[in-house]
């Protein structure tokens, strides 16, 4: 049968996680306490609503609705100044490479983020026409680790999820793809995405060949 590629967008496309942890930690300051980049591993891949109850659980703080709300916005805000400027020099290396591979060989594509602010990042670093889909923060209901984000893109794209081949750097994303009984590429550091089937540190370590091995029919 055919198979399909899915890409998670932060971390895996763009260099974005760096944006989102520096909006988190000036919340976090202004709340009065430290948010540090270990921390930030748990961020990666979660939804904003899920970041910010963590993020407050990490401070010892309870808000009211209206307040989380308003830290909400304020967080996103902040994250839209950070990436306002954003342009084709924050794609990851060989990110062009692999899809222009991918499209070349007639493979469908989708992007499966758990970010509301997929499309415009997307536009931003002209990439937006690779993707056959988009399933992002806006049509899901449930964050990863809960697979219906990669579920939807497999639908989508008409296919069975065992066909389907992720590329996730959070370890959300790898348990979201695994339940999801697809198979997982993590993107970054071995001991941090053990549960993934292959692990690189980038995609200047995978070749064509092995994108070849990872397209081949299964039965
Ligand atoms: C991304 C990031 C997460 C972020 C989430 C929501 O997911 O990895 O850190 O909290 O999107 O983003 P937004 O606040 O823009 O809706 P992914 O799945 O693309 O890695
Ligand atoms: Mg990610």
């Amino acid at each position: 049968a055919q198979c399909g590629f899915i890409f998670d967008l932060d971390g895996v496309i763009v260099d974005t996680a760096k944006y989102h942890y520096l909006a988190w930690k000036k919340l976090a300051n202004e709340l009065g306490f430290e948010f540090t980049q270990e921390q930030n591993e748990m961020f990666k891949g979660v939804s904003r609503k899920r970041c910010l109850e963590i993020l407050l659980q990490i401070g010892g703080i309870t808000a009211s609705e209206e307040q989380f709300n308003t830290w909400m916005v304020e967080k996103n805000t902040d994250y839209l100044a950070y990436i306002a400027h954003m342009d084709a020099t924050e794609i990851l290396p060989e990110v062009p490479k692999v899809l222009e591979y991918l499209k070349k060989m007639n493979i469908p594509l989708a992007l499966g983020s758990a970010s509301k602010n997929a499309v415009p990042i997307l536009e931003k670093v002209h990439l937006k026409e690779y993707f056959d889909i988009i399933i992002d923060g806006n049509q899901v209901t449930k964050a990863k680790p809960d697979p219906e984000v990669f579920l939807k893109a497999a639908k989508q794209l008409g296919l069975a999820p065992q066909h389907c081949v992720v590329f996730e750097d959070a370890v959300a994303g790898i348990q979201a793809a695994n339940t999801a009984g697809m198979v997982s590429i993590g993107i970054g550091e071995k001991e941090v995405l053990n549960e993934a089937h292959y692990v690189f540190n980038d995609f200047t370590e995978i070749t064509l060949q092995f994108l070849d091995q990872l397209m081949k029919p299964t039965p």
